[in-house]
């Protein structure tokens, strides 16, 4: 197949979805197409079967507001003409649904066929769809697809509630590359690279994300203040955004940045990850979760926030842990009692990568997702 995929190419859930989506598409020898404004970041060094199309964005003095949308519809129209595109995959609904239907329709004026796919992430549903002036074009962005997939349970039922769609959603769960995601199995190697981060003594907490208010990066900080008043221990965050100086701050005011690391934002998180004893991720609202999930394949359990689609992808007790937003207090003393119980821990442990690899793992999921494609292409011949 030839598809072409759009997303957002800065750091985020969603463009990491679509991109490792793409890589994983393109080396089961399918020809992917990315359009967008730039080239998603984790694209970077990969060539085989995937090509880059940049939407370039005339900024005229009459525009006080540049439009993007009808641009990447043309760029997406032109691709699909030039490169014989079997169908488009957009991720994240806003615009990127609506400026799908746009190319659909200018193909459609010359007899061609165009269909197209559109994944729901989360906040293009439960926060920004939801703003009243984008709601009704999200409907029928949404209501117009070809075919329209969620990455959870919780966030199909959302959007049927919230936005009164009436046709079917297929929930297709994020996934994770096992074999790129995995832990070090090595114990003496793994100690060796935790130095990188580390003293010996010391437990490695680890917190990975956009830095949007959504994630409550400060909530990270604050509970890595209690565990660090009982345990030696380090933060380490990955990442960066809005509430970056917010969470600095916080380590500063609290005396504990010497023992606070804000990395910023990184390619490798797999080099990463397999070095933390747990993540935390405090947040607001997840749809889903692919931190956690990242983390999981590494053999990290994640101390977590019992909202939206998290219970589906963490087994309260058995691969993590799941309190209530802001609960800073009981989030510690979750994490202080795993590192203090190194046998549970190590349970937990095993069972979080076991989770990942029998339910989540690319091999499972990416396949449900071309099938899905051969629906849409079969209803449409
Ligand atoms: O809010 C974000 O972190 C970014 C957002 C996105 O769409 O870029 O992430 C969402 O999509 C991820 C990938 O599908 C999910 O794993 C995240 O749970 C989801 N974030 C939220 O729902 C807040």
């Amino acid at each position: 197949m030839r598809i072409g995929i759009t997303c957002y190419p800065t750091y985020g859930g969603s463009g990491v979805v679509a991109t490792e989506l793409g890589i994983e598409l393109a080396a089961l020898g399918h020809e992917v197409h990315f359009i967008s404004y730039s080239q998603p970041f984790r694209l970077n060094g990969r060539s085989e079967g995937i090509y880059y199309h940049e939407v370039p964005v005339s900024n005229y003095p009459l525009f006080e507001f540049p439009p993007y949308d009808l641009a990447l519809a043309s760029r997406m129209a032109e691709v699909a003409e030039y490169y014989s595109l079997d169908l488009l995959h957009v991720h994240y609904a806003i615009p990127h649904s609506v400026s799908a239907l746009l190319a659909r329709q200018m193909l459609a004026s010359r007899g061609r066929r165009l269909p197209f796919v559109t994944t729901l992430h989360g906040t293009d549903i439960t926060l920004v769809g939801l703003d009243r002036s984008y709601l009704p074009i999200t409907r029928y962005g949404i209501q117009e697809s070809d075919g329209v997939t969620s990455i959870s349970n919780y966030l199909k039922e959302k959007t049927f509630q919230d936005f009164d769609v009436v046709r079917p959603i297929e929930t297709i769960t994020n996934f994770v590359n096992c074999d790129v995601y995995m832990p070090i199995k090595d114990a003496a190697a793994r100690a060796e690279a935790r130095l990188r981060l580390a003293k010996p003594d010391e437990a490695i907490l680890m917190h990975l994300s956009n830095f949007r208010p959504v994630k409550r990066v400060v909530d990270a900080v604050k509970i890595f203040a209690r565990v660090a008043k009982e345990q030696p221990a380090r933060l380490v965050l990955v990442g960066d955004g809005p509430d970056r100086s917010a969470a600095e701050w916080l380590a500063h005011d609290l005396g504990i940045q010497c023992r606070v690391h804000f990395l910023g934002k990184q390619e490798r998180v797999n080099e990463l990850l397999p070095l933390a004893d747990l993540l935390l991720m405090p947040s607001e609202l997840e749809s889903f979760g692919l931190a956690a999930l990242e983390a999981m394949a590494c053999k990290v359990p994640a101390i977590a926030t019992r909202v939206g689609g998290v219970p589906e992808l963490i087994d309260e007790g058995t691969t993590g842990l799941l309190f209530e937003v802001g609960d800073v207090g009981a989030m510690a003393a979750g994490a202080l009692e795993l590192l203090h119980d190194r046998t549970r821990l190590e349970e937990m442990r095993k069972a979080a990568r076991k989770a990942a690899q029998k339910r989540f793992c690319a091999t499972l999921v990416v396949p449900q997702y071309v099938r899905f494609y051969e629906q849409i292409l079969a209803a449409d011949a």
